[in-house]
């Protein structure tokens, strides 16, 4: 970047400076993106200056990320590719370019927002480099998100090839299975790895002489003889295949096979889920504060990890009962829900369970109300030790391996996963820095509300110190040409007046795997298909959209027989149904085509307790005030029961009308694929995970909710197209459930999840990726920056 700034400012000297003195008569200091960029166009359009559109100017300023205008010049931070980074100065005068660090950039953004009293300190500088010298790291950005295949194919040749070890350390690690003080795999008997492989050529031709469904009960004495405990298989068959895996990795190892080889080993057993804020349970608890698509996830996440571990382990030949446990917090004052509950099944599973623990003051003593998922930070220390207790009473030993889910959940698992010395994984779902604006550099400003700087060091803290992170789509980790990834985000940022990351968190880290959510397909199925609900829960819904007055609904709709279009979320902000509304009344065309169907929220201020949420309803019925939308609009409150919203969404696609989803950002999009999958069109925001779900005029559509007039223009343009021809709605329909059955399934989402595990916990005893160093550096970060953070946070 810096010679393309070099060589233009070399050229034409003049249309340079000129440019930087009209960015700094708009006397504002940091830009962003978008701000330089139509800057930029304005700049282009005045005078002969076509010429700049083109070509190396306009690529270089289009990689322009942010920038900082200040007495020694123009700083910019460009991202030429994803996840790329490239920092240059160009100084006022001499114009010169000079090519700085991220470090550099950092403190000049800090330097604009501390007092100067404050400015010239030195800074805690946090660098991860290096820590990860020794450590293997992706190049290409398609390989962002495939972290395990990369990893299989580094470590597998560094293991086998290079070293030759291979054979011994496989043997060292089968030896150690064991479930509650049972051998599985190996006993004594085979005492190296050459005996190992004599034993399987041994164990192999009797097997082959067994008929294929001998079961594992009748072969036992004599595999145990050769060497072998359970854990192979449960017939011959399964057994032998197993067998001649291990031998042709001992004699070529193959990274595929490794993997498939990993994936049937028996080394899961207890997994513990956690996920402390909002309100964690199975009924009515959708629709109170900070509780969302995170439940549902979990509860859909547990259900498929069950089922598979009960698979696997079949195959696996034991007679293990699988437990997991969601760790959550118990909140004594429920709101009317099971939250003030120790303990509670989990429904469709056999055997996991929701445990709960409160929080306590420093006496001890249990807080009896809900607190804000932004207040959390100083409970959560003591919670992971309690939940640490609780494990390992109701398991009788440690867990295989822990789950963290949001950023309190994970910083939880991280602490948890230190003490036991087992796996981590972190899971984000959503996280806040990217979703508001400048939220790091003027985290002052959001202390008293959002105490970001606390979650933001938390978040820092989990990631680093995780020993696999799962994200939803790709865009999660690494963004897209043109925006910044969430994970992105925590590479090299500041908190000016507590620290700088200069080098943080990497997309290009083999740690980073992508595995997308399903929606569960007994709730949510195509509209066409068999109907799976009762008579009465049908003419619920139907009255619930088109009947009478009803205490949960606002607004009848007079001209019942039109399409609906269709949105479902919590209100918040950031979910723009209001945006939706008012699109909708704006737009006469599109209420000419359509209804307006919102499900969410309460629609009286009294009825919420949520202060973001009271906004949107008083915003709401404004709209629905002023676009004088009565007749056009049915809002229905926010609907708890699942089989009722399965229906909705099938209900509205028997109609033939779409769903909506109008957020500024969504992390993912649960209800995208709940609609997808019941055969709706959808129109969603291109802002976060919608952009991958839907492939545009293929399984869905795209919006931006910057532009709600031409959201709505490509709405009604597309009913328009399908009242005259319905093949276009149904084309539509076919390619969104084809799109989730491919790409979305729980189903896929668990084997991957296992086989995660297995992998990173393989490499992590084999090899030294278990970033003892890292973790070190990491603690020492979490007592003397985080606690200190959280001890600030009123309790
Ligand atoms: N949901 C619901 N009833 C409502 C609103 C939402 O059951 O009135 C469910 C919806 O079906 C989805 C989840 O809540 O499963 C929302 O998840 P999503 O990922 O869309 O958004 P989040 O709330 O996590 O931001
Ligand atoms: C949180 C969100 O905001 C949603 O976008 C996700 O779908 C949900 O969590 C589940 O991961």
């Amino acid at each position: 970047m810096k010679q393309i700034f070099e060589k233009w400012a070399g050229f034409e000297p003049k249309e340079v400076r000129c440019l930087l003195d009209r960015m700094a008569g708009r006397s504002k200091t940091f830009w962003l993106r978008s701000e330089i960029l139509s800057e930029f166009q304005a700049f282009c359009a005045q005078g002969d200056r076509d010429r700049l559109r083109e070509g190396d100017v306009a690529k270089a300023m289009g990689t322009v990320q942010e920038a900082v205008l200040h007495r020694d010049g123009l700083y910019v931070a460009c991202r030429p590719g994803i996840a790329r980074w490239e920092y240059v100065r160009i100084h006022p005068e001499s114009l010169e370019c000079e090519e700085i660090s991220a470090a550099n950039f950092l403190a000049v953004k800090e330097e604009l927002v501390l007092p100067p009293d404050a400015r010239n300190r030195p800074t805690l500088e946090i660098d991860l480099r290096p820590f990860e010298k020794e450590f293997p790291k992706m190049e290409r950005t398609r390989s962002i998100g495939r972290g395990v295949q990369f990893l299989n194919r580094h470590l597998a040749g560094r293991l086998f090839v290079r070293n030759g070890k291979g054979a011994e350390l496989l043997f060292e690690f089968l030896r150690v299975h064991e479930h509650r003080g049972r051998p599985l795999m190996l006993n004594e008997r085979v005492g190296d790895a050459d005996a190992l492989k004599a034993a399987l050529r041994e164990a192999i031709e009797h097997l082959e002489e067994q008929s294929p469904e001998t079961p594992r009960s009748e072969l036992e004495a004599t595999l145990s003889e050769m060497g072998f405990e359970p854990g192979w298989g449960s017939t011959a068959r399964g057994i032998g295949e197993m067998m001649n895996l291990l031998y042709d990795l001992f004699e070529a190892p193959d990274p595929a096979q490794l993997e498939d080889f990993l994936s049937r080993i028996p080394m899961l057993f207890n997994l513990a889920i956690i996920s402390p804020h909002g309100y964690f349970g199975q009924s009515d608890v959708l629709g109170k504060p900070d509780t969302g698509g995170q439940v549902v996830y979990i509860l859909d996440q547990v259900r498929a990890l069950e089922k598979e571990l009960r698979n696997s382990l079949r195959e696996q030949g034991l007679d293990i009962e699988p437990r997991i446990l969601v760790i959550t917090r118990l909140i004594p004052e429920a709101e009317g829900t099971t939250c003030n509950e120790p303990v509670e099944r989990i429904l469709g599973t056999q055997s996991a369970e929701i445990i709960r623990i409160p929080f306590r003051t420093e006496d001890g003593d249990v807080v009896p109300h809900w607190i804000s998922r932004f207040k959390v930070w100083p409970f959560l220390e003591r919670f992971a030790a309690e939940a640490g207790q609780e494990l390992l009473r109701i398991l009788g030993g440690r867990p295989d391996f822990v789950v963290g889910n949001y950023s309190d959940g994970n910083l939880v698992a991280s602490l948890l996963a230190h003490t036991m010395g087992i796996t981590q994984c972190t899971i984000a779902h959503a996280l806040e820095k990217t979703k508001y604006l400048y939220s790091d550099i003027y985290w002052k400003d959001h202390e008293e509300d959002h105490h970001f700087a606390c979650q933001f060091t938390a978040d820092f803290i989990a990631m680093s110190a995780a020993d696999f992170i799962i994200t939803s789509t790709y865009q999660e980790i690494a963004g897209t040409e043109q925006t910044l990834g969430q994970y992105e985000s925590y590479t090299a940022f500041s908190l000016p007046g507590l620290y700088r990351v200069v080098s943080g968190v990497d997309p290009f880290d083999p740690k980073f795997n992508i595995v997308s959510p399903g929606a569960d397909p007994e709730v949510f199925y195509p509209y066409s298909a068999e109907s799976g609900v009762s008579a009465e829960v049908a003419e619920e819904v139907e009255d619930l959209i088109f009947g009478g007055e009803r205490p949960e609904v606002l607004g009848e709709l007079e001209n019942p027989d039109k399409p609906l279009l269709f949105a479902m979320s919590r209100l918040d902000e950031i979910k723009n149904v209001s945006g939706l509304v008012d699109w909708y009344g704006r737009s006469a065309n599109l209420r000419e085509r359509a209804n307006l169907l919102v499900v969410g929220g309460q629609f009286r201020v009294e009825d919420s307790t949520d202060e973001e949420e009271r906004e949107q309803i008083r915003l709401m019925h404004t709209l629905v005030k002023s676009h004088k939308l009565a007749g056009q609009i049915r809002w229905v409150v926010m609907q708890a029961d699942k089989i009722r919203v399965g229906e909705i969404y099938r209900r509205v696609a028997r109609g033939g009308g779409v769903f909506v989803q109008p957020a500024k950002f969504e992390a993912f999009g649960l209800t995208v694929i709940e609609a997808m999958s019941s055969g709706l069109p959808v129109f969603a925001t291109l802002y976060g995970g919608p952009l991958e779900i839907v492939e545009d005029g293929i399984s869905g559509f795209h919006i931006d909710p910057n532009h709600g007039d031409a959201a709505a223009a490509r709405m009604a343009g597309f009913l328009g197209r399908c009242a005259e021809d319905p093949d276009i709605w149904r084309r539509i329909s076919e390619g969104a459930i084809q799109r989730v059955e491919e790409r979305y399934t729980w189903r896929r989402y668990a084997r991957r999840m296992l086989a995660l595990c297995r992998i990173y916990g393989f490499w992590k005893y084999m090899t030294n990726i278990d970033h003892a160093d890292t973790r070190m550096y990491i603690t020492m970060f979490y007592h003397l920056m985080y606690k200190r953070l959280a001890d600030r946070v009123p309790l």
